[in-house]
């Protein structure tokens, strides 16, 4: 049986899965996971009935994964391609640590943007979905419940903070190796796709709704950070994953 993975299409997280299961030309059956009225289902398929559920979520037989470092260790044992970890998961773990710092205070900023714009909402819901009375209500609520969901400590100013940290530090590895380790792997995945909430990438592999990539936008933080930008860009174009679903 194929792995099935439960996944977000627009979010970071699943992205770096996809990533790496397409780099490893992995096949697997795909769900588009809904915030908030999927956890249900999300739990029953995984098992997963205590705790924090979140999404990507893999289950490759008896084996369930929902991390997507450890989506990316589990693609990279299957083999088949350059690894995008092999020995150097000592090296990557930092650098998978700061993504999801940088991710986590991203999240808070764009959900409150999604939160305060309807035009964001509607685009968050699934298109059968949209014509259904109340759906912008009911889309509100998903998003407060992210927003309590992954509640962090502090000010906007200081999540922006912290995501500069990390943006210059990716500044300093690149500078000194043209890629994060100095040939690419997952700490280039992981730090790129992150760069999302700066702002999210053009292009066919990525759709996302207008009113949805404003929200996704740290126009600031953008300009600061251009050079990064250009550079994911260039890799995410040399590097196109499969799918975009
Ligand atoms: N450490 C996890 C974090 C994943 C995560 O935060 N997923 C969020 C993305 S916003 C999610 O599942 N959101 C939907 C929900 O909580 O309902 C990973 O790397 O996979």
């Amino acid at each position: 049986m194929k792995p099935h993975l439960i996944a977000l299409s627009y979010s970071p997280w699943s992205i770096r899965a996809k990533w790496a299961l397409d780099h490893y030309g992995i096949d697997y059956d795909y769900t588009q996971y809904t915030p908030m009225l999927g956890e249900p289902w999300l739990r029953m398929k995984t098992g997963r009935w205590r705790g924090t559920a979140t999404v990507p979520a893999l289950i490759a037989g008896s084996l369930v994964l929902m991390d997507s470092f450890a989506i990316a260790q589990w693609a990279d044992e299957q083999g088949g391609n350059t690894p995008l970890i092999g020995d150097r998961s000592a090296q990557i773990a930092p650098w998978n640590d700061r993504a999801e710092a940088m991710l986590a205070a991203g999240r808070v900023l764009v959900t409150a943007a999604v939160e305060r714009d309807p035009q964001a909402i509607l685009e968050s819901i699934p298109v059968p979905l949209r014509k259904l009375p109340g759906c912008i209500a009911i889309g509100r609520m998903g998003a407060r419940y992210i927003l309590r969901k992954y509640a962090i400590e502090g000010s906007a100013d200081l999540r922006i903070a912290e995501m500069r940290r990390h943006a210059v530090a990716l500044r300093e590895a690149l500078a000194a190796n043209g890629t994060v380790l100095g040939s690419f792997s997952y700490a280039d995945i992981a730090m790129a796709t992150s760069l999302q909430m700066l702002r999210p990438p053009e292009g066919k592999q990525f759709s996302l709704g207008p009113a949805s990539r404003r929200a996704w936008s740290l126009p600031e933080l953008a300009a600061e950070f251009e050079d990064l930008l250009a550079w994911r860009d260039e890799i995410y174009e040399q590097r196109p994953r499969r799918r975009d679903r």
